[in-house]
């Protein structure tokens, strides 16, 4: 499991070479601009049930079928562990944001949830259509303007992105 930092000097160790100049250049300025990161995660921390709460209410909205007799988050059993599983995937999705490193998310949530869920017959694209429900509030409650200090926040915003469509891939 890697962070930004470990993934650097594991590649270069692996190379038998120093870590470069740029791979430098790049942590610093990471650091430089960590302030943003820890923003866009306790932004997203905190509006975590809303975020999972909405993209769910979306996704039954978009899907009835899914909450109808037959479907696979019909039963409130099914139901919670399908808000669950969502609320595990945004927290991942947290933990690779503040470690600016996907590995987190991949090994512990996303490696062998397609074939867990094909097991289950819970249906991956759905999931995928609700983890771009949420990639999407949750890039609206990270890059809201009002209320902090004013900065550029495309290159975090868009790495954020790809976290969520990391998660959406791996199932859907
Ligand atoms: C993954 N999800 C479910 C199970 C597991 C996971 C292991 C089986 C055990 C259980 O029921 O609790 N667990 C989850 C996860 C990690 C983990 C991500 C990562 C570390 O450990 N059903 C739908 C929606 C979707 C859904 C499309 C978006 O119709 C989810 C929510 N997951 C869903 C449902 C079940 C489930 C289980 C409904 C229950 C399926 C069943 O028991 O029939």
């Amino acid at each position: 499991m890697f962070d930004a930092f470990t993934r650097v000097v594991s590649q270069a160790d692996t190379r038998g070479d120093f870590v470069t100049g740029s791979q430098l250049d790049a942590l610093r300025n990471m650091v430089a601009e960590s302030n943003k990161r820890m923003d866009a995660v306790n932004r997203i921390t905190s509006n975590s049930s809303a975020i999972v709460s909405n993209a769910a209410r979306a996704l039954f909205q978009e899907q009835p079928q899914l909450i109808a007799p037959g479907g696979n988050a019909y039963t409130n059993r099914r139901m919670a562990a399908c808000l669950r599983d969502m609320e595990i995937i945004l927290r991942y999705v947290t933990y690779a944001i503040f470690t600016g490193d996907a590995s987190v998310l991949e090994d512990r949530c996303l490696n062998g949830l397609r074939e867990t869920y094909v097991a289950l017959g819970v249906p991956g694209g759905s999931v995928a259509a609700g983890v771009q429900k949420m990639k999407e509030a949750a890039i609206a409650i990270a890059n809201d303007k009002s209320n902090i200090t004013q900065g550029d926040c495309s290159s975090l915003m868009s790495e954020i992105s790809s976290y969520f469509d990391r998660a959406a891939s791996a199932v859907g």
